[in-house]
């Protein structure tokens, strides 16, 4: 066993973008030179173009705006505005998520999987389970949900699955997130011209509206797509380019909601859609992912993933992408014109997302079915397409067990330990691995890629010296499939863990860094967390438990750095959220929101400086609560 090393993926994009070359095809690594170095005020954060006075930039000259503002108001409001742009982001997709269970139908296109979780979702909200049709139930809880969005009083549901003193903590410091919207709305309203430009005021309203997410918008678009789509467990599969096979049709999805990803992988699963793809003179069908949505269908089908964010244009590039499809968020504008350069279809599905030199499919949850099969079915008319002097698949891939949700990570875990039988169920057995040093503490490795990084190094970098020592790594969004890439997911990789760890892993069958889905399921993290405030009796805030986004460059991070903070776990980042330019807000998310919340961020672009100080922080919560 071996892992796959960034060197090796860079090789093979290196290779690709010799193909690139000869059709002439842009490239994000040549337009980041062209970007290079990027503007200091933008950098920073002290640029305002709220309003038409100006834009203002703030110098040692020009210490304030036209208005007045100084450059803490205008570096907070920024990040309130750009936390805004995630909450809005992975909650409109949990509003997505609920419309289709609201439509789910038991001869319909979407069906309900996972009745159980539904029923247990139900009991937590209060609603009568009992002789329900459970169509019928699934319509009430996504009405409910719906709900959530605009109520208009009171917090979210979801809160009530965090511990006593979490609750307490958000209510104290008037963070509790109101309606989902509303937290939004109340962002973009504070950081209006001639609001708030007070840092507390803003950083405040940034944790309010990022739980309004993690807790909220984001809870739902995990909850209800496992009752969907089915709660993950363990399955096998590979990631890296060499899954896309040069003798079938090769179908990208790429995006974030399983709706449309899930209806692809059942056509393309489809005998006549099969025989279809040989009359084209195709061995097959192979449909792999980029971005969220592979984690989503990986996680629930096995469907191998391709690659993560800056993998993306290269999935084209192979010259062996009959169709890559998309819905929302992340998708490179880019791939218009780089399609252009091949045969490949690029497919736009969403009114939200539409982009230029796309072929533009509406889909709909209404007509799923049909749209899901007339998109696979362009993709084996287009096999005949391919210019056979241009495909080149990297022969690189690397095995991967994933699908680790919580309900999957409990049930691994029981039997670990010498717990008794009636612990079994709990995350007890996780406790005791983690109370008798076993495992030190857990890292949750999230986020993106990011060219001011060298994509994947810092994730999987970090992800070998923490296993190492024990530290566990659960993964999800670009992160995930970094590790995955690189082999970190393979079983075998136990190999490269602590003698603890090792043994957690060898007794579980587990691989040592845990794939947890997508980043809405980030959602899953804070469940985790709070179950095991709630089991051990300890606060979120005393586990041995931290966050990592080393590589993080979408608003919908920082939306998520803001949740996890603010839920008291310490998120360590590799990329500043462009808030250098104000001492005062710096200092705030640093620092000061420990006193509100027990956790705060560090940022650190030196990924030795990053890894020590994670496992340095671990070693502290261990020592504080006596373990
Ligand atoms: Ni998360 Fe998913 Fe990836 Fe970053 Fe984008 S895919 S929602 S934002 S780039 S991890
Ligand atoms: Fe300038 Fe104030 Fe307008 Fe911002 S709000 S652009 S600082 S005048």
């Amino acid at each position: 066993f071996k892992l796959t090393s960034v060197d090796e993926f860079e090789a093979a994009t290196a290779r690709l973008l010799e193909t690139g070359a000869k059709v002439g095809a842009d490239s994000w690594q040549m337009r980041v030179k062209n970007q290079s170095p990027h503007c200091k005020f933008g950098e920073t954060g002290v640029c305002c173009r709220i309003c038409a006075m100006g834009p203002c930039r703030i110098t040692p000259k020009a210490p304030k705006g036209i208005c007045g503002c100084d450059v803490h108001g205008i570096v907070g409001r920024n990040y309130l505005k750009f936390t805004a742009g995630g909450a809005a982001t992975h909650s409109d997709h949990g509003r997505e998520i609920c419309h289709t269970l609201y439509l789910s139908a038991e001869d319909g296109n979407y069906k309900v999987k996972d009745p159980e979780k539904l029923k247990r979702i139900a009991k937590e909200w209060g609603v009568e389970t009992e002789g329900k049709d459970i169509y019928d139930l699934a319509h009430e809880m996504a009405e409910l949900a719906l709900l959530e969005y605009g109520k208009p009083f009171g917090n979210q549901r979801w809160l009530k699955r965090a511990p006593q003193t979490t609750q307490d903590i958000w209510e104290r410091e008037g963070i509790a997130p109101r309606a989902i919207d509303r937290e939004v709305s109340t962002s973009l309203h504070m950081s209006h011209m001639g609001c708030s430009s007070k840092p507390e005021a803003l950083i405040r309203q940034s944790l309010r509206a990022g739980l309004a997410d993690g807790w909220g918008g984001s809870m739902c678009g995990t909850e209800f797509s496992d009752v969907l789509f089915g709660t993950p467990k363990p399955v096998d599969t590979e990631a890296n380019l060499g899954v896309m096979n040069a003798e079938n049709v090769n179908i990208i999805v790429h995006g974030h909601d399983p709706s449309l990803s899930e209806m692809i992988c059942e056509y393309a699963d489809d005998p006549e859609m099969i025989a279809y793809a040989k009359s084209f003179g195709a061995k097959g069908i192979t449909v792999s992912g980029v971005c969220c949505t592979s984690n989503e269908v990986a996680m629930r089908r096995g469907i191998p993933m391709a690659g993560n964010f800056l993998q993306q244009e290269n999935v084209v590039l192979t010259g062996a992408c009959e169709a890559i499809v998309v819905d929302v968020q992340c998708i490179f504008p880019a791939l218009g014109p780089l399609s252009k350069c091949f045969h490949t279809k690029f497919i736009t599905t969403s009114p939200i997302a539409q982009m230029p030199d796309s072929e533009f499919i509406e889909f709909h949850a209404e007509n799923a079915g049909e749209n899901a099969k007339s998109i696979v079915k362009l993709a084996c008319e287009n096999f005949v397409n391919r210019n056979k002097d241009l495909v080149y698949i990297p022969d690189m891939k690397q095995k991967a067990t994933v699908g680790y949700s919580v309900e999957a990570i409990v049930k691994v875990l029981d039997g670990v330990t010498n717990s008794q039988v009636d612990e079994t169920g709990t995350t007890k057995p996780l406790l005791e691995c983690i109370t008798s040093g076993v495992i030190r503490g857990a890292v949750a490795m999230v986020g993106c890629n990011n060219p001011k990084i060298r994509p994947d190094h810092a994730h999987i970098e970090l992800m070998k010296k923490l296993i190492a020592n024990d530290i566990v790594v659960i993964a999800s969004g670009c992160a995930a499939q970094a590790a995955a890439k690189a082999g970190l997911m393979d079983k075998q990789a136990k190999d490269l863990c602590g003698a603890g760890l090792k043994r957690v892993c060898e007794l579980a069958d587990i691989p040592p860094v845990l794939h947890m889905g997508s980043c809405v399921d980030i959602s899953r993290m804070m469940i985790l967390a709070a179950t095991l405030a709630k089991d051990s009796g300890l606060k979120i805030s005393q586990l041995p438990v931290v966050g990592c986004a080393p590589e993080w460059m979408s608003e919908k991070a920082v939306s998520i750095g803001n949740y996890v903070v603010a839920t008291g776990i310490d998120t360590f980042l590799g990329v500043d959220p462009y808030v250098s330019g104000s001492s005062e807000v710096a200092d705030l998310l640093t620092n000061g929101v420990r006193e509100w919340v027990e956790a705060a961020y560090t940022v650190e672009k030196d990924i030795d400086k990053l890894v020590d100080s994670m496992i340095d922080r671990i070693e502290e919560k261990r020592a504080a609560i006596g373990i």
